[in-house]
Formats: C-alpha cells, structure tokens, sequence
C-alpha cells in the first residue's frame, strides 16, 4: 500500500540519523539522573519500582517532545494530505505494560541496562514492576492497543479516544479451585506515563429537557454537568519520530463541593457530586455479564463521546479549518456498539452548539463516521431502555427519533408494503416479541443507529464479515449493499514477537534480516528455509528456554513442576462456552484415562508427553464459565498428583491472565488452542500471536484461523471439527448431543468422570449443570466435534514425535504469518475507510 511504504521510506531516513542519536541517549540519561535524585530527595529507595517509575518518567519526557512535534505536524498538514485524522473511539484499549516497548521505540534498552547494573539491578527485573493498563476485556481492547502501535508506526495522524477507569479489569484470584475477584488497584502508585492536561476540559450534560425559544431552535438544558479533564498516553513508533496518542478522560463534578451543605455540616451532601462524578470512572464493565448499573455504563458511553467529539471539532477549528470540511477531515471510528451515541452527540453538537441545518450535518455525520463489529453474540448488540434514555439523554433521543424516521421514510419509499423491514431494522424495537427484546420495553438498537449513520461498517475478518451481512445485518445488507466490507485483524509485531520474544526475534534477524519489524509480509522468506536443519534447530532451542521461563514460573505461582521435554498445549482468552475451553478439558480427561489403562500407549510407543496450559478469567456473573474454571482445577489436582501418570499428562491453570501473562505465555507454546465452534469466534487474535512465535494451531475452520491455514497452507494447521454451514445445517435438523455420546465410549466415560465427580471426591452436584447442558442442548457442538478432535490431537502427538517434520511446520507457520501485521489492517482501514477518497467511491 502506498501508505505503508511512505511510512517505510520515512522511517529509514529517520532511523539513519537516528543511528548517532547519542543526543536522545543523552537526554535520557540526564532526565533518568534527575527523576532518581528527585525521588532520593524525598527519601525513597531505589529500589526497582522507583527505577520502573524514573525510567518511565525520563521516557515520557522524550516521548513529549515528539507528541508535540508530531502534533505540529499534523496541524500544518494540507486538506489534500492523504489520510483524513483518526480517531478511534473505544470503551477499552488493554495497552498492558509501556516501558519496555517504549524503551524499544526509543533505542534506549542498552542505555537503560547499563545505568541499571550500575545500580545493582536487572532490566527485566525492573521491567516487571510496571503494573498493567488492563483497561479492556479481551481481544476488543487488545486490538485497539495494537492499532495505536501501527497509527504511531504508519504516521497516521490520529487520537485513540477512551475513559481513565481507576479499576482495570478485576484481579482473579484463585481459592479452592474458584475464581475469586478483586478490584485491580494499577493507579495505586499513580501512573507515571500518563499526562495530565488540566486545558482541555469539556462540559457534558446528562438528564434535564429540552427547551424551545422564540425562533423554534431547540436548546438541551441538562440537570447535571460533569467536565472531562484530559490525561494523555503517548505511543511512540519504532521507526521514525512520529507518536500516536491515547486520550482518556476523567469525569468530574462542574461544582466540586456543595458549599451550603458544606457550611451546614452535612459533608456527606457537600460531596454527593464528586462521588457521582467519580462513579463515572471506577469500572471497566466487563462486556460479557449481566451486569446491573446499566444505567452509569450507558452515562460511561456517553461520556466518552461527548467528551471526544467537542475535542476533536475545537481542534479543526482552532486549525483554521471551516466546519463544513470536519467529515472530509476527520474520520470517527466506533469499536463496536459502545461508542455508538457519537453520530447522535456529533449531530446535537453541529445543530445546537454550532447552528448548521440537518442536512448539512447529516452529511458531514455520515462522512466521518465508520463502524466495526466484533461479534455476531446478539447479547454484545447494545440495545438501551427509551426510558432510561428520556431520563439521561433527552435531546439525543430526539435526534435518534429524527433519524430513524427519515430513514424509515426512505425505505417505505424504496420498500413500499415491507413492514416487516421497517419494523426489523427501525432505530427503534418497539417492545415486541422480536428483535431480542427483553421485558417488552421500547428499546434504542445501539448497531442499527451505527449502520445508518456510517458509510462503511466493518466485520474483523472473512468469515465474520460475511457471516454479519448473512446474518444479524441481513437486512441493513440489502437497504446499503456497498456499506458493508471486511477488514481482517492483525496483531503489532512489535509487541508480540520483538519484544515477546527477544530470542526468536535474533533468529529471524539471522535468516533474513530485521525489516520485518516494519514489514512483517518479510517473513514469507523463511519458508524458502523451512527444512533447513540449522534453522530448524535454531527455532527449537529458542522454543526450549522459552518453555524454560515458563516453567519456572509455573514452579514460582503454583509450586508445580512441568517438563519442558512435554509438548506445551495452551489455550489463553476469555472463559467462554463458545471458546469451548471445556472441550479442551474433555480431551484432558481423555488422555488421562486412556493414560492410566495403556501407560505404554495405544500402540506401545509410549505418550508424547503434554503440559496443558490454561489461562483466562470468566466474567464475574457467568456461572457456566465459572464452573469450567473449576473443573480445570479439579481436574488438574486429580491428574498432576496421580503417580501413574507422571509427566506424560499435566493440567496447568495459570491465574489473573492478562498482556504480560501473554507474553510469557505465547512464546513458549508448542501448540494453540483456537477451538471454538464454527461461526462463533469473530477472528481472534490470539491465534495470531501465537502461529508467529512458532506454535502450530489446531482449530476449527472459524474466524481469522481459516485466513491464517490459507496463507501457510492448510496442511501447516491442524484444523478439525464441523465447519460453519454443517453447524447451521445440524442445528436446523434438531441436534441431539446423546446420539454422539451413544456412539464413543471414550466420550461415555469422559462424561461419566464428570457427572460422578470422579474429579471432586464423588460430588456428584458440582457440574451437574455442565452435564446436563451437553447432554441437553449442547448449543457449541462439543459432542459433535470431540471425536475429531481426539483424532486431531493424536496427529499433533504425530508430528511432534518428528522433530524435523514439526521443526518445518513451525517454520511454516511464522513464515505464513507475514499478512497478520496491525499494520497492514490499519493500511486496509485507510485506503477504504478513512482516506478521503474512500468517501468518493
Ligand atoms: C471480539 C471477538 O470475539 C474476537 O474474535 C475478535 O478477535 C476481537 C477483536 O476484533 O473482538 N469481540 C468481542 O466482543 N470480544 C472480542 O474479543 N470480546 C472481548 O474483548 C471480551
């Protein structure tokens, strides 16, 4: 794409003057110097987390400089410039940890190293200070993350815009094999990245109604004013100067303390604002619970929009630029529905705040505004109360009302007598029995006004995309046929192989040089190499320490001891029954019996010996997923400890996974669980990161894994189980999940383990709700699918006793993974989203 080598080009000029840039080192050093002896000003120790936090302070200071002279830059670009400003809306970006991919931008790793053996201290063992952002959920958030590497990478004039949640996502804890929450405290030492900008502050409104005046305009008078402060989050390109920024926004009270309450002595009333202000910023919500306090997240939605509109017109404005070029100019991008109130506040900001006449804002609205959906789950298809918005958001009911019926109006024309359609796809559910509606309530769909408002609308890879206009757009598809496209995700290769994997990094670096970083469609190269014994080696000792590090981490948390001769099968996302970690713990126990009558294996050749790894945290009000948490550690206490097993079978759960946890996790796997049921897993992103640092996959032909086998070559994945039009087609014909346990007595007696808990001192309680939904309703297909997938599994064991057969394969694999760069999904989204011409064609 000609974006992605302008950024090229670029980037080698500046990394050529870079390459004497002891000026850079310099600075740092000194600002290093400085924020140490600041903090031995104050008395505090040196110890790693002041090293963390001076390192992070002197880091942030360089970072500031380009921020500003990339802000500059952007300022003075021409209305012609290629790309129109970015700015992505999320209510989640899991940015994870920042100093070490800082210090990696910036060349200041060995300069940071050295200052710090000067002090005694190890780079990784300061590096692991550093709490994580873990301000998102799961791949959603992770995605946005990786975006704002490759803005910064690709020069892409852009702000990620998001909300400064106190709280991350909970800690998990584990007690007696139970998940356990906790409240994740990463701002308790304050945050050293972040920079306040005590300038820009927006008022936004919640509730009160709207007036009329003499001249029939209409004025939004709420009952309550919160302002968002800015706090800034630079993040820097690894191949030229260029930064992106992340804005996140607190909310406060307009007036701090009620002063008369105050005088009377009712403190509690003198700060009842600031605490509802405040409430605003405690929790990330985790997007896949039923949840209460809908209410403040819808306020959380509407305060992210409203804040991040008002600034990014006060910014073209104050550029000199006219309103009516704000859509050629900048371009609105919702993360899915969360964000989805924008084109109502964009509309309410242009008719009310700035005067312009509804067409004219309609049209600029729908110029800027694009859209991505991230699942066909119907429960992720935001949908809110009318009542609940009456009360908060009365003014943008009234254009969401307005909307909706010129859209309704122009369908009935292009439609005539298709009621059924208008009542379908209406801004509006009217609280009948379709439609997913829940209590009979009128209801705002949150997707439909995304759709409407939108000249492009998005799924996140091949199938999803297609799955999304067959499916729940099925109608939008055929009112706006053009709208509708796909954009396959991709993962930074910054993070998630440089500096995931430092060791793979040098050998790739060997064989083929080191533009990969910025050019990850490089790695196709490496196939050219793929039986070359040397690199095959090379590949298998960097997978051996990296499984090392691994389990002496597992020795460290759990006191358990794993072999790093055994085959490391992991399987890290969200709990979710679609992800089907149970069936992954179907196969344990699989294993595990057939381990305990055949120790020598079916065919006397021994068991190619596995250490199954699981990680991942289940929404705090989904009791099925808490369940299979459970499970896992029953399971796991059953097997690790039964002496006739030894190290051919272990079960780990690794708790509290997040960013960091992944990225010791990924680059030690041997094998990727990507197992989720046909037509359910949007893309995943994990199963990218994870084919990249040389793990084979076995999975299903869904979401991005179909991309993926088609760009290695489908022989390199292991793929298994029904594909998406076998799943419609079985459901469509009355599944019945027992006609397949009939059928396998190694399934019978997988299930029987389970139901007489065999793995829970015989509580035969404890998962009777897991049994009965397989062998009720089963609504994944783990019954259908396990046959396959036991098969599959003994092919994997195939392969990895071949050391020079798998040593290929995982060779093949990094190889096919050229294609999967967030940089080449933030080119796609550029040339037919956000570039200026991409609103001609
Ligand atoms: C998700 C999809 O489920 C994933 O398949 C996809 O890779 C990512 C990014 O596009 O988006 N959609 C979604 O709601 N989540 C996803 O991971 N959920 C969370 O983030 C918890």
């Amino acid at each position: 794409s000609t974006l992605l080598n302008a950024a090229r080009s670029t980037a080698r000029g500046a990394m050529n003057s870079e390459s004497a840039s002891t000026p850079l080192q310099a600075a740092f050093e000194a600002a290093l110097q400085r924020e140490l002896q600041q903090r031995a000003l104050v008395g505090a120790a040196p110890g790693r987390d002041e090293l963390m936090r001076a390192a992070a302070a002197a880091s942030r200071e360089l970072l500031a400089r380009r921020w500003a002279q990339t802000q500059a830059a952007d300022a003075r670009r021409g209305d012609d410039a290629g790309c129109r400003r970015v700015h992505y809306l999320s209510m989640e970006f899991l940015m994870g940890r920042a100093l070490s991919n800082a210090l990696a931008a910036l060349r200041l790793d060995g300069v940071l190293q050295a200052q710090l053996q000067a002090q005694g201290q190890d780079l990784s063992g300061v590096l692991e200070r550093e709490p994580d952002a873990a301000l998102g959920n799961g791949g959603l958030g992770r995605l946005a993350a990786c975006f704002l590497d490759s803005f910064a990478e690709l020069g892409l004039p852009s702000f990620g815009y998001g909300l400064r949640y106190q709280y991350g996502m909970f800690a998990q804890g584990i007690q007696d094999g139970r998940q356990v929450e906790s409240p994740d405290d990463w701002l308790r030492l304050g945050n050293p990245w972040e920079l306040p900008r005590p300038e820009l502050r927006y008022r936004v409104g919640f509730g009160g109604r709207v007036v009329v005046d003499a001249t029939g305009s209409r004025q939004w008078v709420p009952a309550e004013v919160l302002v968002a402060q800015a706090y800034d989050f630079i993040v820097p390109a690894h191949h030229s100067e260029r930064v992106s920024t992340l804005r996140q926004w607190h909310a406060q009270a307009a007036e701090t303390i009620d002063f008369q309450a105050f005088c009377r002595g009712d403190y509690s009333h003198a700060a009842s604002r600031q605490v509802a202000a405040d409430a605003l910023n405690w929790v990330l919500y985790p997007d896949d619970s039923t949840e209460a306090g809908r209410e403040l997240r819808l306020k959380q939605e509407a305060f992210l929009v409203s804040a991040s509109l008002q600034d990014l017109i006060e910014r073209h404005l104050r550029e000199g630029r006219p309103l009516q070029t704000l859509g050629t100019l900048n371009a609105i991008h919702l993360n899915d529905t969360h964000p989805a109130l924008a084109p109502a506040e964009l509309m309410r900001l242009l008719l009310d705040e700035h005067g312009l006449p509804w067409d004219e804002a309609w049209t600029l609205t729908r110029q800027a505004v694009s859209y991505t959906n991230h699942t066909l789950m119907p429960e992720a298809l935001e949908t809110w109360p009318v009542r609940m918005f009456e009360a908060l958001l009365p003014r943008h009911l009234e254009i969401i009302y307005e909307i909706n019926h010129r859209f309704l109006q122009e369908l009935r024309q292009r439609f005539p007598g298709d009621d059924g359609l208008t009542a379908r796809v209406s801004l509006i559910d009217e609280g009948g029995t379709n439609g997913g509606n829940y209590g009979g309530e009128r209801r705002v769909r949150m997707a439909a006004l995304s759709i409407v408002a939108s000249h492009r609308v998005n799924g996140v890879a091949a199938l999803h995309s297609d799955l999304m206009v067959q499916t729940i757009f099925a109608d939008y598809a055929r009112i706006f046929p053009d709208r509708f496209h796909n954009v396959t995700n991709g993962v930074t290769p910054r993070r998630w192989l440089q500096q995931a994997n430092p060791a793979l990094s040098a050998v790739i670096d060997g064989q083929i040089g080191t533009a990969w970083r910025q050019d990850l469609s490089q790695l196709q190269q490496l196939s050219a190499h793929a039986k070359d014994a040397g690199l095959i080696a090379s590949f298998r000792t960097v997978k051996r320490a990296n499984k090392q590090r691994l389990a002496d981490r597992i020795r460290r948390e759990l006191g358990l001891t794993v072999s790093v001769d055994s085959l490391f099968d992991v399987q890290i996302k969200r709990i979710h029954e679609y992800k089907r970690q149970l069936l992954n713990l179907l196969h344990v126990i699989a294993r595990y019996q057939a381990i305990v009558a055949n120790p020598d294996g079916v065919d006397g050749r021994g068991w190619v010996p596995r250490t199954v790894v699981i990680a991942g945290k289940a929404a705090s009000a989904y009791h099925m997923a808490k369940l299979i948490i459970q499970l896992a550690h029953d399971i796991g206490r059953v097997v690790n400890s039964d002496p006739r097993v030894g190290d051919r079978l272990k079960l780990v759960f690794l708790p509290n996974y997040g960013v960091s946890l992944a990225e010791t996790i990924i680059p030690a796997a041997d094998l990727s669980e990507q197992i989720s049921t046909a037509g359910t897993e949007a893309s995943g992103t994990g199963n990218m990161k994870f084919a990249l640092n040389g793990a084979l996959t076995i999975g299903t032909w869904d979401g991005a894994n179909i991309e993926m086998a088609e760009h290695m070559g489908v022989d390199q994945m292991f793929v298994f189980g029904l594909r998406t039009e076998a799943v419609a087609g079985l459901k469509s014909l009355g599944y019945d999940p027992r006609l397949y346990v009939e059928q396998n007595r190694q399934l019978q007696a997988v299930i029987r383990a389970i139901a007489d808990g065999d793995f829970c001192g015989g509580d035969t309680a404890r998962y009777k709700p897991l049994v009965d939904k397989l062998l009720g309703a089963d609504p994944y297909l783990l019954m259908a699918d396990f046959t396959d997938y036991v098969a599959t599994q003994l092919k994997v064991d195939a392969v990895y006793r071949d050391p020079q057969a798998w040593g290929e394969q995982t060779v093949r694999n990094v190889a096919g993974m050229g294609w999967f760069s967030s940089d080449r999904t933030i080119a796609e989204y550029v040339e037919r989203v956000w570039s200026p011409a991409s609103l001609k064609a």
